[in-house]
């Protein structure tokens, strides 16, 4: 049994009492670090190498705690002596090793592959100041360096160490671990995070700007900040290499550790290629066995059999098309592989389509993955039939057999447990344990459908979170909210598909009815969260909207007692933590087709938050297990959507003409809004709704204001729509990444 006491004052002389939260945090690091290191490493012969360029695992103490099952132990301790376990959690810096869904994704597989008791890493980079911090000033965003790195923090320093080759240089790596201790396991995993030996903090100049010509420097200092969407710059192509040069050594030399002699590599491990960045590990794990001896024709195939590769978005402008000339410049030695790769395609397909060097010489990543791996998987099953039927469809013509759907998920640990307890402890009490274990057996929650008393404890669990999430807001940016309003919630980055401008527009619309003296039942608070990448000009311009649109409703005492607009700074993984619980309303509006899955969609859900959303990547497959009666859908469908960018057919301006839409979109560029935001901006995006509208807002707003209308009316009805959220909650259970582990291994690995 834990004594935490002794453990405190054996580090620190003196007791609990007498130790501020900072240096309790630091003994709890210790601590948890110490537990873990005492695991052993999963060691069993076959492994899963999970590459990704971004895990987005947010701050570890409290969830490493749950997974040894030591956080109610030392929250009871510290409790008891006057210690509260949530304020020293807030002194631990969050990593910010990730943009948004693809690297919280990571983050979440790689605690589900512990905890299933699978063997496998997650391999990537430790960027030193991670994605950058959001500041908002003058209603816009700017970007500075988050340092998250101290001290002491998770990151274990190995002896491992390589060296990686480029044009003019060659790099020497190391390696910094974290341990991934999964729920209730014996064994533990490991996140293996390279880095370069010469990384230097003075090639910054200003802000998040840096030096980008000395790579010895800069490689491992930033986190490239797009999702779901590039920049091709040379200095992405060195970052990528160097991780999947560093992690085809890693695996060769663990396998050659555990018997391999290469021939065999396959039985030994797997590759998962997250997305299209670590998709070089395919030519240099061939360069690799082929300098140890392996015919070239073997080295392929041996490739073949152990490398799959996931895709998450169909966004053209996010497949990375490499200029050949540009991997010349940095990595010559794999072009000649490169090269052989794509000869032996053009041999046996003439379809310009299919080609891994195009005729204007860009490398298509994906192109060589499909080719040159075993398996391909969509994120969410609607993406996975877009990818067979269209994105990809002349590679589904030629291996059929090599695609597959694996529906996202998100770990209970950190989503329910960690972030709810309340509601944890509740469901515990209602329907046993058995959910820690079998995400499924959510569903026996759903014979309280109709049960008054747990509806009266899920409203006073909904209000308690309300109230947590008031006081992160004030503390955190200095805004007072109203805890008895509706909590409607939209956060995730701030991309035009995503139509964070729809939100605005239905807040314009909501403004001038409030003005126009009706009064909602009840005020309702939108919570915006999200970062714009700083090169998108246009997803910067719906920032400004959305801090504009808030300061005029302050501004203006007719409507503020009834409608309040909070866009939260820096959102991330610890603000998601907050918003979360507390919400209402799941705002998951992107443009049908667009979003290959969306993960926060199922986070809500569970939490008790119904869906406002269109039928796009998983709210599609969300909506079929809740039933229409629980889920509020509005908009085009995806093959609508898909037929109008074929035809040519969506103008904007046709919608902007309506009488009920032309005000909303008028009042981007009015005189309120323009005398407290910046007339280029806000004029810039007015232009780019009415003429462009690429991800097609104008189409399903009406739509769009007429259900979320019916929604807040429904609100009042209470009882009705806390079953909905039973039923949501109930349901929630098959978007456990436990479950899509559980195919990824079943379908794709076939570990143990
Ligand atoms: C990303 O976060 C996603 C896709 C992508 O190509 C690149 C990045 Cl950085 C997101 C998708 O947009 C989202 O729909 C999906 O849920 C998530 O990846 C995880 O699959």
């Amino acid at each position: 049994m834990l004594d935490l006491q002794k453990f405190v004052t054996t580090k620190y002389g003196k007791p609990i009492q007498e130790c501020s939260n900072e240096e309790l945090y630091f003994a709890l690091l210790a601590l948890t670090k110490e537990t873990s290191s005492e695991k052993p490493i999963n060691n069993t012969k076959k492994k899963v190498y999970y590459i990704s360029a971004e895990f987005l695992i947010g701050k570890l103490l409290s969830n490493n705690l749950i997974n040894l099952g030591l956080y109610d132990v030392v929250k009871r301790q510290l409790a008891a002596a006057g210690k509260d376990l949530i304020e020293i959690e807030e002194l631990e810096m969050e990593p910010s090793l990730g943009n948004g869904g693809l690297g919280r994704l990571a983050a979440c597989f790689v605690d589900s592959i512990a905890t299933l008791g699978l063997n496998g890493d997650g391999i990537g980079l430790n960027y030193h100041y991670g994605l950058f911090k959001q500041v908002f000033k003058d209603n816009q965003q700017f970007a500075e360096p988050n340092e998250w790195i101290t001290p002491e923090s998770w990151l274990i320093h190995s002896p491992i160490s390589y060296q990686v080759p480029f044009a003019d240089f060659t790099l020497t790596s190391e390696l910094y671990d974290i341990d991934v201790p999964g729920y209730q396991q014996d064994t533990k995993n490991r996140l293996r995070l390279f880095d370069l030996a010469s990384v230097d903090g003075a090639a910054i100049k200003d802000g998040i700007n840096f030096d980008k010509t000395d790579i010895m420097k800069n490689l491992t200092l930033f986190l490239y900040p797009d999702d779901s969407d590039r920049q091709g710059e040379l200095l992405r192509i060195f970052q990528q290499y160097f991780m999947v040069s560093n992690a085809a050594q890693l695996i060769i030399d663990e396998a050659v550790a555990k018997g391999s002699y290469l021939h065999d590599l396959a039985d030994y491990a797997v590759i998962q290629i997250n997305d299209t960045h670590p998709s070089m590990v395919i030519p240099e794990m061939i360069r690799l066995l082929t300098e140890r001896g392996i015919q070239f024709d073997e080295a392929v195939t041996i490739v073949r059999s152990m490398t799959a590769y996931t895709n998450h978005t169909i966004l053209a402008e996010a497949l990375e098309k490499w200029p050949i000339d540009l991997l010349e410049d940095a990595v010559p030695h794999l072009i000649p592989i490169i090269e052989e790769l794509d000869k032996r395609i053009k041999a046996k397909f003439d379809n310009p389509a299919v080609q891994i060097i195009d005729e204007s010489g860009r490398v298509h990543m994906a192109h060589m993955d499909i080719h040159y791996g075993f398996s391909v998987n969509g994120v969410a099953a609607l993406h996975t039939e877009i990818l067979k039927s269209s994105e990809l469809r002349d590679f589904y013509d030629i291996y059929p057999e090599k695609f597959n759907n694996k529906t996202n998920g998100i770990t209970f640990r950190r989503w329910l447990m960690h972030i709810n307890p309340r509601l944890a402890h509740e469901l515990d009490d209602l329907i046993g344990e058995d959910y820690h274990y079998d995400a499924m057996q959510l569903e026996k929650l759903l014979s309280y459908q109709d049960d008054r008393a747990v509806k009266i404890v899920l409203e006073a669990i909904k209000d308690h979170n309300k109230r947590k999430l008031k006081s992160f807001i004030l503390k955190n940016q200095g805004v007072e909210i109203n805890p008895e309003s509706i909590f409607d919630v939209q956060i995730k980055r701030i991309h035009e598909y995503k139509r964070q401008q729809m939100n605005a527009l239905y807040v314009i619309y909501k403004y001038l009815d409030i003005k126009a003296g009706n009064i909602p039942e009840r005020p309702i608070t939108v919570f915006f969260g999200g970062k714009a990448a700083p090169a998108y000009t246009i997803a910067q311009d719906v920032i400004h909207l959305i801090l504009c649109l808030s300061e005029v409703i302050a501004n203006d005492p007719e409507v503020s007692p009834y409608l309040q607009v909070v866009m939260v700074e820096n959102y991330n993984v610890t603000a998601a933590s907050f918003l979360i619980p507390a919400a209402d309303i799941s705002e998951q509006i992107s443009l049908a087709s667009k979003e290959a899955s969306g993960t926060g969609n199922m986070k809500f859900m569970l939490n008790g938050a119904l869906t406002l959303g269109t039928d796009d990547g998983a709210n599609v497959e969300i909506h079929e297990l809740v039933g229409d009666d629980n889920i509020y859908i509005f908009g085009k469908d995806s093959q609508t959507v898909i037929d109008l960018y074929k035809n040519n057919e969506y103008v904007a301006k046709d919608y902007y003409q309506m009488a009920n839409i032309k005000p909303l979109v008028d009042f981007i560029v009015s005189d309120d809004m323009i005398s407290v935001g910046n007339k280029e901006r806000l004029e810039r995006l007015y232009n780019e709704l009415i003429n462009k509208d690429w991800f097609m807002t104008l189409l399903d707003l009406s739509d769009y204001i007429a259900v979320k209308e019916k929604m807040l009316a429904d609100y009042e009805n209470r009882d009705e729509w806390l079953t909905k959220v039973i039923v949501n909650i109930s349901k929630a259970g098959f978007f456990s990444s436990d479950r899509t582990i559980a195919q990824y291994n079943k379908d794709i690995w076939k570990l143990n």
